[in-house]
C-alpha cells in the first residue's frame, strides 16, 4: 500500500460522520448523493460493510415519490447554505420526506456502482444489493414520469444542481431565460467564506438558483407541476447518459437478482432514453450538447457530459467518431484529461469550478465507457492523467487541466474514494 492510499483511507476515515461520508468538512457537511455513491466504491477498498451502509444511509433520504434527494440535511449546518430552512421540505410538502433534504436530485450512479460492487464480491454483496434494489427502481419510476419532459421527450432537470455540474457554461442558456424572483429574500453565502471566491459560482448565478428554489418550495414540490411549468428546465446529456447506463445496469441487477418481474418495464426505461439520444445532437459542434427546452436552443461547447454517450453506449458509429476528434483536439489543448468545459470556447475557465477544472468521478465514467467502446488510448490518457493529478496536487475537489493545480475543497472524499478504487498505481497494477 502506497503513501498516498493510506491518506486516501484516512480522509475517507476523517469524512465518515458515522455510516455516511460528508464530501469536504465545512463546505460540504452533509451527505451527498452522487458523491456518496463514489465514496461507496472508495470504502470497498478496505471494509465493504462500510461501502454498504454508506448507500443504505443514502437510501433512508429517499422520498414518498421515488426521489433520492441531492443532499441530505441530517442536522443543520451553519457553516452551509442554502440548508433545509430554506427548502423546507419539511413544512413544503403534502407527505414529507423522513429525513430533511433538497427538493432536486443528482446524476443516478447509484444502480451501476451497486453492480460494480455485486460483480467484484460475493454472495454478502449480492443480499446487500438486493436490499437496495426496489428503492433504486422507484428512484429511476420517479425520472421516468416525474422528470420527463413531454416538450423534448427526454429526462430533463430543473436546477443546475441537480445536474451535479452546478456552473458550467452549458446552464447560461436556461439562465438566461429566466428572472431573478423580485421577491427573493435577502441570504449569505457560506461557501465563499470557506474557499476561493474565483472558484465558485456568481452572484447573479445564486440569485437564480435560489429564485428555482423558491419557485418549486412555493409549489409543494410537486416534481411533476415543477417539471411542467419551472422557471428553468434543461436537458442534460450527463443525466441522460447515466441515467441510461444506470437503467442498463439495474436490468443486469435484475438477473442476478432473478427480478423477472420488473425486467419489461427496466427495458422500456432504457428503449425510451435509446430513442430520445438524438435530441442531444448537436450537429455544429459535433457532439451531445445540453439544451435548453424551453426554446430548443444547444449548448455551444464539448463538456465532459458529452463524452459519456460512451459510458451510456448511445449513439451512431458517426457521432462517436466526430465526438473523438473533439475529444483528440481538446488533448492538444490541456496537459490533463478532460476539462469540464471546452478549452476553446470564450467562457473556458481553467480555475472556476464546472467551467474547465477536471473531476475525478467524471474521469471514472469516461474512462470506463470509451474503454468499453474501444477508446483505450483515451480512457488510458484519462485514467493516467487523474493519477498524475493526485500524485501532483493531493486530493482536492478537481484540479486545473492546464497547470495541475487543485481546486476548491481539500481532502475531498470522491477523489480519496476514486484513487483507491481506480486511479491509484497499485489498484493498476492489481487490475492488470
Ligand atoms: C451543490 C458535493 C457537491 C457535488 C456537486 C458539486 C458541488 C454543491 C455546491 O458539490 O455542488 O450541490 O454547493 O456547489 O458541483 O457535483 O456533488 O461534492
Amino acid at each position: 500500500m502506497s503513501e498516498l492510499d493510506k491518506q486516501a483511507i484516512e480522509i475517507l476515515n476523517k469524512n465518515d460522520r458515522g455510516g455516511y461520508t460528508v464530501p469536504t468538512a465545512r463546505l460540504y457537511p452533509y451527505q451527498w448523493n452522487w458523491d456518496s455513491a463514489f465514496v461507496a466504491l472508495g470504502f470497498c477498498a478496505f471494509d465493504r460493510q462500510r461501502a454498504w451502509q454508506e448507500l443504505a444511509f443514502l437510501l433512508e433520504g429517499q422520498w414518498h415519490n421515488g426521489m433520492i434527494p441531492s443532499i441530505i440535511f441530517r442536522s443543520d449546518d451553519p457553516d452551509y447554505f442554502p440548508g433545509p430552512s430554506v427548502w423546507q421540505t419539511q413544512s413544503a410538502c403534502a407527505t414529507p420526506p423522513s429525513i430533511p433534504s433538497t427538493g432536486i436530485s443528482q446524476p443516478p450512479v447509484l444502480a451501476s456502482i451497486v453492480l460494480s460492487m455485486v460483480k467484484a464480491g460475493n454472495e454478502s454483496d449480492l443480499q446487500n444489493a438486493a436490499a437496495l434494489f426496489d428503492g433504486i427502481l422507484n428512484w429511476h419510476r420517479w425520472y421516468q414520469s416525474k422528470r420527463l419532459s413531454p416538450v423534448s421527450g427526454t429526462v430533463v432537470t430543473v436546477h443546475p444542481w441537480e445536474t451535479g455540474r452546478d456552473n458550467c457554461p452549458d446552464w447560461e442558456l436556461g439562465l438566461s431565460t429566466m428572472q431573478v424572483d423580485p421577491q427573493l429574500e435577502a441570504y449569505e453565502r457560506q461557501d465563499t467564506k470557506h474557499v476561493n471566491p474565483q472558484q465558485r459560482p456568481s452572484k447573479l448565478q445564486y440569485d437564480k438558483y435560489l429564485s428555482m428554489v423558491k419557485f418549486g418550495r412555493e409549489r409543494a414540490w410537486e416534481h411533476e407541476l415543477i417539471t411542467a411549468n419551472g422557471p428553468f428546465v434543461m436537458a442534460d446529456p450527463g443525466i441522460h447518459f447515466i441515467l441510461l447506463r444506470a437503467n442498463k445496469d439495474l436490468l443486469e441487477l435484475a438477473g442476478l437478482l432473478e427480478r423477472t418481474d420488473v425486467v419489461t418495464e427496466i427495458e422500456a426505461f432504457i428503449q425510451q432514453g435509446i430513442d430520445t439520444t438524438n435530441y442531444f445532437w448537436n450537429e455544429s459542434v459535433g457532439a451531445f450538447t445540453a439544451r435548453n427546452v424551453v426554446n430548443g436552443e444547444y449548448s455551444h461547447g464539448v463538456t465532459s457530459a458529452s463524452a459519456l454517450c460512451f459510458y451510456a453506449g448511445a449513439g451512431t458509429e458517426a457521432q462517436w467518431q466526430r465526438t473523438v476528434e473533439n475529444l483528440d483536439r481538446i488533448a492538444g489543448r490541456v496537459q490533463y484529461m478532460l476539462p469540464s468545459w471546452d478549452p476553446d470556447a470564450d467562457d473556458f475557465d481553467p480555475q472556476r469550478y464546472w467551467c474547465g477544472p477536471v473531476w475525478p468521478q467524471m474521469n471514472y465514467l469516461l474512462s470506463i465507457g470509451l474503454e468499453e467502446q474501444g477508446q483505450s488510448l483515451l480512457a488510458d490518457r484519462i485514467r493516467q492523467d487523474m493519477s498524475r493529478l493526485i500524485q501532483r496536487s493531493g486530493f482536492w475537489e478537481c484540479f486545473n487541466p492546464i497547470s495541475g493545480e487543485g481546486c476548491i475543497g481539500t481532502d475531498f472524499s470522491w477523489t480519496a474514494a476514486i484513487w483507491l478504487a481506480w486511479a491509484s498505481p497499485s489498484k493498476q497494477e492489481m487490475a492488470a
